[in-house]
């Protein structure tokens, strides 16, 4: 063995494992991306029967990458053998939208994934179990799978903004001229739908202010659209939707999660009613990383304009509440 005896091996269990997403996710789990490179790791992967032969194919890849901390993978479409024992978990695989179908019936049908997923979690998971949704609707599908799983912590499920706030990093650094790097103090409030709130009026880079170097009208025209409208542009050029970038920055959440930041990110978390915004949906908040749990960057002014966008949010959010009430 190439790491330490007495490093325990952590299990991450990542469903629709046969999926563009994971193709990538799953090398930088494999790769001590997570965890970091001292920790073993277990490959839990969750598929539907039809896709089982794609996922047998992606654990045999796995295997001929050949990474020292690789120990195990499993292969399964039990989610009760998928979640045994799992300390992280990346819910990606979902439905996508059929034909002539609302977006109550997307819900729905998720909501049929999403709950079994939480209640197979809540009998099997370790104690210290994170899970981060990334199957859309992201955000109402935490709030189903966690409803699905009483003894686990609602703040253990979190949905992924992350992807929402590297965009917004990204459109900065090509504005401005700056590393991502640079940049701190930058949210996305709400929820992961073109509703979204890319705010900017904290945001530093390099010690200064960004409102002071970009215009309002940019701000307001072509930033928040942009980040907020992404997704649909990478399917507009590549003919794909997003899936490194996807994978990346849910890489970039559960390490943060783990391993704990200073720097602020965009997490979807239950709310706690800070905000103003309802308790129990879960939305994008600014956090910070502290012994393992997201803490909300409390205390910041919010103007009329912040708070009109983030209402929106808190409303589309409770609408999604709504419509899949029977199963929570
Ligand atoms: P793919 O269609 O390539 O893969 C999805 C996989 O999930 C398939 O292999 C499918 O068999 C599997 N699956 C379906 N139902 C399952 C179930 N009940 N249990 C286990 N596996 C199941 O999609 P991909 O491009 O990988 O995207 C996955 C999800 O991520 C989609 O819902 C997509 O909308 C969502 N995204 C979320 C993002 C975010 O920022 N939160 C951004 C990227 C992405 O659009």
């Amino acid at each position: 063995m190439n790491s330490p005896q007495n490093v325990s091996t952590k299990k991450v269990t990542v469903t629709g494992a046969a999926g563009q997403i994971s193709y990538s996710l799953l090398w930088r789990i494999a790769n001590g991306e997570v965890f970091g490179t001292d920790t073993p790791v277990e490959l839990k992967l969750l598929e539907i029967p039809q896709a089982l032969g794609g996922a047998e194919g992606v654990a045999m890849e796995l295997l001929d990458s050949a990474f020292p901390l690789l120990r195990n993978i499993t292969i399964t479409a039990d989610a009760n053998e998928a979640f045994d024992g799992a300390n992280a978990a990346f819910l990606v695989g979902a439905k996508p939208r059929g034909k002539g179908e609302e977006r109550a019936d997307l819900l729905a049908n998720n909501g049929k994934i999403f709950g079994p997923q939480g209640k197979a979690i809540n009998d099997n998971a370790a104690d210290d179990i994170r899970v981060l949704v990334v199957g859309n609707p992201a955000n109402t599908n935490a709030l189903i799978a966690s409803a699905a799983a009483p003894d686990v912590p609602a703040s253990r499920f979190n949905a992924m903004m992350r992807l929402d706030h590297n965009r917004a990093i990204s459109q900065l650094a090509t504005k401005l001229g700056r590393g991502s790097a640079e940049f701190n103090n930058i949210v996305v409030w709400g929820n992961h739908s073109t509703t979204q709130f890319p705010d900017i009026t904290y945001a530093t880079v390099g010690g200064e202010k960004v409102t002071d170097l970009v215009d309002h009208d940019w701000y307001v025209e072509d930033f928040i659209p942009r980040v907020a409208n992404r997704g649909a542009e990478i399917i507009e050029v590549r003919g794909k939707s997003s899936a490194a970038s996807a994978a990346s920055s849910a890489i970039d959440h559960m390490r943060d999660w783990v391993q704990g930041t200073e720097a602020w990110s965009s997490a979807a978390i239950p709310s706690t009613g800070a905000y103003g915004i309802p308790e129990g949906i879960f939305v994008g908040l600014p956090t910070v990383s502290c012994n393992g749990e997201w803490e909300i960057v409390e205390g910041l002014e919010i103007s009329d304009f912040q708070r009109a966008r983030i209402d929106a949010n808190a409303q589309e959010l409770q609408a999604e509440r709504e419509a899949v009430r029977d199963l929570l």
